[in-house]
């Protein structure tokens, strides 16, 4: 074992310069800073990118002497958030400073025991030893990983390389398959690759917004503000069971039935059929099935929709009314379609109706999943989890082919199969197939669905390691050994936003006391396992990216034509695809002083670039498909004991998921209630005899969560929501997952309400 070199470096490395480009601009420090103290007056200021959302708002960090970062302010030139940031985004900096940092790795000698500090070289061996002990008793793939969305591209290849190419296990997945496992699918199948067509200019220039199952105002504010920029007057519909902020700030609120979206969606085909609102031309040209498709939806008549759906003909009729006559519509969708028992048709069925009408590939128009964690994209690409390493097939002997050459590694070592998907790896614990667990960057003791099961299964592990910043998530407390990361702002990489564009999240600020990237852990790790050779040209995350480049060639997402991270930030970020083509076709662009540094005279690609203005999709023959399923019923739903349908989702934009990182900033708890709050009718209030602020309790058949009522028209009679930001809420929800990407429904089960005596 070859590890203490590397250590050596990687913890000397952490003392060194913050950043490679700091660039001297002392006039653009008057502004917004107040009064800074003389030592930490800004000297320099670099532009990042937000680690909350998918949005990927560019942030103007400014340094001190020592490039650490001082504060921030949003970037007014960058083409995502034009000067804007919401509340997440301006308090990014605080979570980096929160007492409860784990600052050493941490290691539980025996069950019941304290997790007390040990040394990195202890944590590493400890690591190595428990998991080969598991491997040669229980066979290569009786270890597993859960990561996420919100690491850097770099790290996320890194670690699904790692695992399955070096330390020779199967199965890994992430927390992208709570959220957006459906969209990759569904595209996947629909499109030929998981290829999200839009571009935020795409919120400016519809004439019909058509939002179903999102909810932007609090999930993607600064999205709501691309819309709120739109000129044109747009029809805006939100689909949503509940009046949410955006459905209240929308010209059509369609308050439909939980889960009857597909029904709702197919009724829609049905009518603009009937009405011969189709746009044959492109339905010829450019899809196939439509035909079964179009005969599927005769039997979604208005009358049995509106009976299915409990929307009634008048607003189903003037939908179809906006679909048809506006000029440019375009769909939009988020976790109350990705989420859901049939999930997967759901989203089809709205890609459907964009194929017929053929609203794609032009401005302000197309079937557009929003994604949700900053790197969700990234993850989709490049976890290697789902699909091979840059979208390619696990099962396809050519494709590993190609990936082990890009790689320069044996084509033995590429699985050739996919490995479980999430709800799959905790069901192999409960069998005792797999018995230790790898877990970064999520808090699965939270956010998994029916926690009661998810918490019994994680204690069921011989050994659990979780790789956090915080040594307090629910997940961390329950692990063996906890590896101390460092967080977005202590290191550097790609992150990949909703629209496609790769942009540079930089390091500003060192990592606390033992606390190391991601990356460097990986790389720690795959030294003490022995399989350092494997992964030595990956050696830094910029040379990683130009291994990820490589992949990407001929791929849909290619991006070759991005140089390094310097044109990456020269250039308002890069949507791909970017082939060398789309850069050599582009005039040399004047440079900025950043690019004066490192990037002379790197062309721009165009800044804002949709797919398929060709009509041309990547499966194929070219066609997109039309796919569609009969509907079927919610798995769970209300009866005398349970009569209410619980919705759960985003409480506010101060709040992230589970809280770890926003929980930590004075300002946005302010901004937030700090108790769990539910939502509920005042018919049902008035009839359970609760007021707002008296306390109830939520019942499942799983499981009891304490709220404060808070009494409102927004929720429907007969529905409650309660944010998922708070522990308990899980504990409620019913394990029923879709068929096809495996994503948990986290919105619908059956639940009765009670206040507190
Ligand atoms: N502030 C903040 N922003 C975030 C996040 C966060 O935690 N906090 N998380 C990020 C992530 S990872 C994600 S995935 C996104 C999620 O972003 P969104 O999906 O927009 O947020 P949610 O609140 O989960 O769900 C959206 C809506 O789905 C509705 N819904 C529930 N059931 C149904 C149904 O059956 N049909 C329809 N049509 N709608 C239904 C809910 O009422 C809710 O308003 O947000 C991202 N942004
Ligand atoms: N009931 C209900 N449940 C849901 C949902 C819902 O709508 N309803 N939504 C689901 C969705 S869409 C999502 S995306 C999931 C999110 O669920 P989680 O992924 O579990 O939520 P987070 O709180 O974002 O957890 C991320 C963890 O990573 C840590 N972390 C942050 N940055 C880094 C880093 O750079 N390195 C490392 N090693 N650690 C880091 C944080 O401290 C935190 O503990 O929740 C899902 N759960
Ligand atoms: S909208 Fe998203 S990316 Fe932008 S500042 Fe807020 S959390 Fe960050
Ligand atoms: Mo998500």
């Amino acid at each position: 074992m070859n590890t203490l070199p590397a250590l050596d470096n990687l913890l000397h490395a952490r003392t060194g310069p913050m950043t490679t480009e700091l660039v001297q601009r002392p006039a653009a420090f008057g502004l917004g800073l107040g009064r800074v103290p003389a030592r930490l007056a800004p000297v320099a200021t670099t532009n990042t990118v937000c680690g909350f959302c998918s949005t990927g708002c560019s942030l103007r960090v400014h340094l001190d002497a020592e490039g650490q970062a001082i504060n921030l302010s949003a970037d007014p030139d960058y083409p995502v958030n034009l000067g804007m940031a919401c509340p997440k985004g301006w308090e990014a900096l605080t979570p980096l400073a929160a007492p409860d940092r784990a600052t050493t790795p941490l290691l539980r000698t025996a069950r019941g025991a304290p997790l007390a500090p040990v040394d990195w070289p202890t944590a590493l061996a400890t690591f190595t030893d428990r998991l080969q002990s598991i491997q040669r008793d229980h066979g290569p793939h009786a270890i597993a990983f859960l990561s996420t969305g919100q690491i850097m591209t770099e790290e996320m290849a890194l670690l699904g390389a790692l695992f399955k190419f070096g330390l020779g296990a199967l199965h890994g997945d992430s927390n992208t398959r709570q959220c957006m496992a459906t969209s990759h699918v569904a595209y996947k199948q629909s499109f030929g690759f998981d290829a999200p067509p839009f571009t935020y200019a795409d919120f400016e220039e519809s004439d019909a917004l058509i939002f179903i199952g999102a909810n932007p105002c609090i999930a993607h504010p600064i999205m709501w503000q691309r819309v709120m920029m739109n000129r044109r007057q747009p029809e805006i519909v939100v689909v949503d069971p509940r009046a949410t902020e955006t459905a209240q700030a929308a010209t059509l609120h369609v308050a439909l039935r939980p889960k009857s979206d597909l029904t709702f969606l197919y009724g829609l085909a049905h009518l603009l059929i009937a009405r011969g609102a189709v746009n044959p031309a492109f339905i010829a040209a450019h899809t196939s099935n439509y035909d079964a498709f179009a005969a599927f939806v005769t039997t979604f008549t208005p009358a049995h929709t509106a009976a299915e759906t409990g929307i009634s003909l008048a607003t189903l009729h003037r939908l179809v009314d906006i679909i048809a006559t506006r000029e440019r519509v375009s769909f939009w969708w988020t976790m109350g379609v990705n989420q859901s028992h049939e999930a997967t048709r759901t989203a089809q069925a709205i890609i459907n109706l964009a194929l017929m009408t053929g609203h794609i590939g032009r401005p302000g128009t197309g079937a557009n999943s929003i994604t949700g964690q900053c790197n969700a994209m990234g993850s989709r690409l490049f976890g290697n989890a789902t699909s091979l390493l840059g979208g390619y097939d696990t099962t396809n002997a050519a494709h590993r082919a190609h990936v082990a050459a890009t790689l320069g590694l044996d084509p033995a070592l590429i699985p050739d199969r996919p490995g479980y998907a999430y709800d799959q790896i905790l069901d192999a614990i409960e069998r005792g197939e797999i018995r230790g667990l790898w877990v970064i960057a999520t808090n699965t003791a939270h956010s998994w669905i029916n926690q009661s099961r998810a918490r019994d299964l994680l204690a069921k592990l011989d050994f659990l390691v979780v790789q956090d910043m915080y040594a307090t998530t629910e997940t961390a407390q329950l692990a063996d050994l906890v590896l101390p990361a460092a967080g977005w702002g202590e290191k550097e990489g790609i992150l990949i936003n909703s629209e496609r564009r790769l942009a540079v999240a930089k390091k500003v600020s060192r990592a606390p006391g033992q606390a190391l990237s991601d990356f460097a852990i990986f790389k720690l790790v795959a030294e003490a396992w022995g399989c350092g050779d494997r992964f030595r040209a990956w050696s830094s995350p910029e040379a990683t990216f130009q291994i990820l480049k490589k992949l990407s060639a001929g791929q849909p997402c290619d991006f070759t034509g991005i140089r390094d991270y310097a044109h990456l930030a020269d250039s308002g970020g890069i949507q791909w695809p970017c082939p060398v083509s789309a850069v050599a076709a582009s005039a040399p662009t004047p440079t900025s002083s950043d690019a004066q540094l490192s990037a002379p005279n790197a062309p721009r690609p165009a800044q804002q670039r949709r797919l398929f203005a060709d009509g041309k999709f990547f499966t194929p023959d070219a066609r997109a498909h039309f796919h569609f399923d009969a509907p079927r019923p919610m798995p769970e739903p209300p009866d005398a004991d349970y009569p209410f349908i619980l919705l759960t989702g985003r409480g506010s934009s101060a709040q992230w998921h589970t809280g770890s990182r926003t929980d930590k900033s004075a300002v946005l708890r302010k901004l937030a209630p700090t108790v769990l709050t539910a939502e509920i009718n005042p018919d049902d209030a008035t009839r359970l005899g609760v007021a707002t602020g008296e306390r109830v309790t939520v019942r499942s058949r799983r499981g009891t969560a304490e709220a404060i009522a808070l009494v409102t028209p927004t929720v429907q009679p007969g529905q409650i929501f309660l944010p998922m930001h708070f522990g308990t809420v899980n504990q409620l929800t019913f394990p029923s997952f879709d068929p096809h990407s495996r994503q948990p429904s986290y919105k619908a089960c059956a639940v009765a309400v009670a206040p507190v005596a």
